[in-house]
């Protein structure tokens, strides 16, 4: 099942989901029931629209917590907390409150997201939506579900009938680029959507919920686990030309769609990389 990856006997795939999600599950529930009626902006980073409240670094301090009482000698990637490499070759890859802004203006669109690597391959992966009441769960090389139901992607479809998500980057300059593309990208599909959470996104093309998202600017954290689950899901995720999913550019669709889509932005001048 796990082609190539040597798994060491401690390192349990399905272990680390369940430790996973328990993490997932305790910052969800911190997340609502301990939001201050008052919540505000704790601080800023790229631009003043990137924005961090006390809560993300809360949850995400809550949720290392929780992994490092179980797994003392495993390593960090955090939005808030940044990397800590660790020994035992294990790393979590975590986005406290994936869609900050929707959860700062009390949108229901944001998720707790931890993708777990081994050797640099994501192998376990949840997506925690607790105003949505969903939970989205992956392991690698044995399937995607949502509240443990098994969930599949879309079958392809042509451009024309495609529901495409995607996502704007905090920088002004980036986003006028991002528009220009959307708008020119909209007569060719069915609709746009434009949901605040990458990891929500790519949970909503594994649940058959869209034909595909794309977006420039995100990071590992937004996309680790939701790309294990779309994957999982039967979607292709990925980047440009053939390259992995990353900054440039995350595609996610099924694979005939994938294709379509992929050639559409190229066309639009979407793998540029002045922007
Ligand atoms: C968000 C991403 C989303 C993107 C937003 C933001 P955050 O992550 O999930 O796809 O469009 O601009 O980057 O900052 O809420 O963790």
């Amino acid at each position: 099942m796990w082609q190539g990856l040597i798994l060491s006997d401690e390192v349990n795939p399905w272990e680390l989901l369940v430790l996973a999600e328990h993490a997932a599950l305790e910052a969800a529930r911190f997340i609502v029931e301990r939001r201050p009626a008052d919540l505000g902006v704790a601080e800023t980073k790229s631009s003043p629209t990137d924005v961090v409240t006390e809560m993300d670094t809360g949850a995400e301090q809550l949720i290392r917590k929780a992994v490092l009482e179980r797994r003392p000698d495993d390593g960090f990637l955090g939005e808030e907390g940044g990397a800590d490499s660790g020994a035992s070759g294990v790393r979590w890859v975590i986005d406290p409150i994936d869609g900050t802004v929707n959860y700062l203006y009390g949108l229901p669109a944001f998720a707790v997201s931890i993708g777990v690597e081994v050797g640099g391959t994501t192998v376990a992966g949840v997506v925690a939506a607790p105003l949505m009441g969903e939970v989205y769960t992956a392991v690698r090389g044995a399937g995607a579900w949502c509240n443990g139901a098994p969930v599949k992607a879309r079958p392809a479809t042509g451009l024309g009938d495609a529901l495409v998500a995607t996502g704007f980057g905090y920088r002004a300059e980036r986003r006028r680029r991002q528009g220009e593309i959307v708008r020119a990208l909209l007569p060719r599909v069915r609709d746009i959507r434009r949901g605040g959470s990458a990891a929500l996104d790519l949970c909503a093309v594994a649940a058959g919920r869209l034909d595909g998202y794309f977006e420039r600017g995100t990071h590992a954290w937004d996309c680790s686990a939701g790309a294990l689950i779309a994957t999982e899901a039967g979607a292709v995720v990925g980047g440009f030309h053939g390259a992995e999913a990353g900054e440039p550019m995350v595609i996610a669709a099924p694979r005939g769609t994938f294709t379509a889509l992929h050639d559409a932005l190229v066309e639009l001048g979407a793998d540029a990389t002045d922007y």
